[in-house]
């Protein structure tokens, strides 16, 4: 059976607990590989191994740095096949989607190695005669990563590259249930020359290893995706010990679909966007704000395309929707369906768990739509992260801001009109870090900011230039040449 392990200080070595999982395929069952449960200890040893490394990095000029995330780039690009494969294998996202991830990270990887002649300071006049002013900005130190598996190698990217060209060292700890997937990265991050130390890779459970890497005195900053129980969780540890965290947790994305839309341009939208990855995005459609004018023809064209999804083993081409997750999640699915019909919504696809010769070893559930959703049920308001999604009739948009707004969440929405007013009206309006137009909620560029507002976040944000800010402290420079004492704000008036 193959071996996970993790990598510290340049070697790959197992945890000193001697203890191991397995990895499954949700799709199949399959285990795929045994991946070594870490300790605090394995923790300790890769933040020391990050701290050393760390001291000569930060001191390697920055387009120096980006060379070795050229090398990064071009080995994603020829290993994409390759990636995208053990990415649908691991964690079920049908093959195209898994290219398309990993296509995220070459992008993010070009784009950042770029940042290492850029990474913009401002020179700003002195009010001073003979005085220089400027800012740089300058490494934290040690970044601890912990990331998803539901983008396990697009979110790492995310992280993990622009850590690396401001002169950061990592310790990551990957979800548990891609860690295969997170070895082929460190692997590529080697291969690509980058020195020892500098990313630790410390597989195992949140509880243990995930803790550890928070609390640890030695780290300085904490990026995290995941839920926002998990972040809540982390922004308290790590708030006490005033380190940077960077939280993205998830949301409640909603297409408004007004009665001037392009109707069919819409339903793509929305197949795509809740059950694109199975619903299990953070950005993925769970609510549709349709103008009661064209409900019924929304709903009707939904129904007709919603058995074009063949479920499957995302591996088969042929195939529109992998698994979720896990059983637990599978669970977690089914009774949010149940508190739906409880709530009164009305169930017009889907609603089970999907059975069939080729599902019965996978976490199946079936494409599921309500309608005639109230905006204030559990199902328009929370989480599902799965193949859900809630049809709430408005009858403008006014009320569909509001009902958009409504949420705790603030990551992403979607708005359908031919109406340019309107949809100024809406960039203005909706409460979300990512607004599109005529487009669904899904498929977030990286050089743009990618976060949310209210829950979702903590006012970081991954990708873009606006990743830097995470990973980088500003210095602020002043040089006085001219051989006096110059007392500022004072001797200038
Ligand atoms: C996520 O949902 O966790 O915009 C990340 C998108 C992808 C990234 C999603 N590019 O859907």
């Amino acid at each position: 059976m193959k071996k996970v392990l993790n990598f510290i200080n340049g070697e790959w070595c197992e945890s000193t607990t001697g203890k191991y999982t397995s990895v499954w395929n949700p799709a199949t069952g399959e285990v795929l590989a045994e991946v070594t449960q870490s300790s605090k200890e394995d923790v300790d040893r890769a933040v020391e191994a990050a701290k050393s490394a760390q001291k000569s990095w930060r001191l390697v000029p920055a387009p120096e740095r980006a060379e070795i995330l050229y090398e990064v780039a071009y080995l994603l690009k020829q290993r994409k096949e390759e990636l995208a494969q053990i990415l649908t294998s691991e964690m079920g996202k049908v093959i195209d989607e898994g290219r398309g991830e990993v296509q995220e990270a070459i992008d993010m990887a070009f784009y950042m190695a770029g940042e290492g002649r850029r990474m913009f300071g401002d020179t700003v006049p002195s009010e001073l005669r003979n005085k220089f002013a400027m800012s740089v900005r300058v490494p934290v130190g040690v970044a601890g990563l912990i990331t998803p598996w539901n983008f396990p190698i697009a979110i790492a990217s995310w992280k993990s590259l622009p850590a690396l060209v401001t002169g950061n060292a990592i310790v990551w700890k990957p979800a548990t249930e891609t860690p295969i997937l997170a070895a082929e990265f460190v692997r590529i991050y080697e291969e690509a020359g980058l020195p020892k130390g500098l990313i630790n890779l410390v597989h195992g459970s949140g509880s243990v290893v995930g803790n550890a890497i928070v609390e640890h005195p030695g780290i300085d900053l904490i990026s995290f995706t995941g839920s926002n129980e998990v972040g809540r969780e982390i922004n308290g540890r790590a708030g006490a010990l005033l380190k940077r965290t960077s939280l993205e947790m998830g949301g409640k994305n909603a297409i408004t679909v007004l009665e001037d839309a392009d109707v069919d341009l819409a339903v793509e939208g929305i197949l795509w966007g809740a059950f694109g990855t199975s619903g299990q995005r953070c950005t993925a459609t769970s609510r549709v704000l349709v103008h009661e004018k064209v409900k019924e023809e929304l709903e009707g064209k939904l129904l007709e395309r919603i058995g074009e999804l063949k479920l499957g083993n995302g591996l088969d081409e042929t195939v529109k929707v992998g698994p979720v997750i896990n059983r637990s999640s599978l669970e977690r699915i089914a009774e949010y369906v149940k508190i739906g019909r409880e709530e009164g919504a009305k169930l017009l696809a889907g609603g089970d768990v999907a059975t069939g010769e080729e599902l019965e070893n996978g976490n199946f559930f079936s494409p599921t739509i309500f309608t005639d959703v109230k905006p204030g049920m559990r199902i328009a308001m929370e989480e599902i992260f799965g193949p859900v999604v809630s049809i709430i009739p408005i009858t403008s948009l006014e009320e569909a801001v509001e009902i958009n707004n409504s949420v705790e969440f603030g990551l992403s929405s979607a708005i359908y009109t031919k109406n340019v007013d309107r949809a100024f009206e809406a960039m203005r309006d909706l409460d979300t870090g990512i607004v599109y137009v005529n487009a669904g909620t899904t498929g977030a560029e990286i050089h743009l900011p990618f976060g949310g507002t209210k829950g979702t976040g903590n006012g970081h944000r991954d990708s873009g230039v606006a990743s830097l800010d995470v990973y980088t402290e500003w210095k602020s420079i002043y040089v006085d040449y001219s051989g006096k004492l110059q007392r500022a704000q004072i001797d200038n008036y």
